[in-house]
């Protein structure tokens, strides 16, 4: 994919608020921390476009971005951040719900897992809510970076074992080193096109 532009449109919390753009939309989710932000910005060849921190809950509000003028990012909060209240926990799920649900223009979403850590109860919470969204999922295993090539594969195999989503591919991925970019973008271009096709055969939601 040539990235010829990009640019932050705005952030958001509910529906109203959302930027008033008709281009397909991916989504990134997953645990705080799990590098969201810093995949985005690898994917866009841009080092600080999406804010990224080592400290967990850096991203708070749903933020969205345009690529090339024709295709929209948007940057989730990532669930499961221990240090936040309650209450906060819940808006966070509440917000990122609403998005999933009501957003038109939403062709894919990339779940984002490190590839040294097992899926949690919300990781497979998503996955199910995904699927009863009928939102295609590609899943990313970041950080894999912290592992030789062969840890990779080993790691990639058990955490196939574990979960119930056998069809979906995994796809090892790196924001410093740049592994698994390009085949991130094949899977993305591929999903955008087929989501396309069919809403033009259907006038609806695949
Ligand atoms: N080694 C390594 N570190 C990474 C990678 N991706 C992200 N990180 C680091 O992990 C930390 C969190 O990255 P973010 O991109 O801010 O994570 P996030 O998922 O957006 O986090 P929230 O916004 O809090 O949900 C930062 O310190 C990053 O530098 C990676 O592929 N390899
Ligand atoms: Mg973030």
């Amino acid at each position: 994919m040539k990235i010829k532009t990009s640019s932050f449109i705005k952030s958001a919390v509910i529906p109203s608020d959302y930027p008033d753009v008709n281009f397909p939309e991916i989504a990134f989710v997953g645990r705080s921390n799990v590098g969201k932000s810093s995949l985005i910005n690898k994917l866009l060849n841009r080092k600080g476009l999406a804010k990224t921190s080592s400290t967990p809950g850096k991203t708070r509000l749903i933020n969205f971005f345009l690529i090339n003028k024709d295709l929209v990012f948007v940057d989730l909060p990532g669930y499961g951040y221990a240090k936040v209240s309650k209450t906060e926990r819940s808006s966070w799920i509440k917000m990122i719900d609403r998005y999933l649900s009501t957003s038109p223009n939403l062709k894919a979403t990339v779940l984002l897992q490190d590839i040294r850590r097992d899926q949690v109860d919300m990781d497979r919470a998503m996955i199910d809510l995904l699927r009863s969204y009928k939102v295609p999922v590609v899943l990313v295993l970041t950080k894999a970076d912290k592992f030789s090539r062969n840890q990779q594969i080993k790691r990639i195999n058990e955490i196939k074992k574990g979960m119930s989503l056998t069809e979906t591919e995994m796809i090892p991925f790196s924001s410093t080193s740049g592994l698994g970019k390009d085949e991130l973008w094949e899977s993305l271009v591929k999903l955008i096109a087929d989501g396309e096709e069919m809403l033009d055969e259907k006038g609806e939601k695949p």
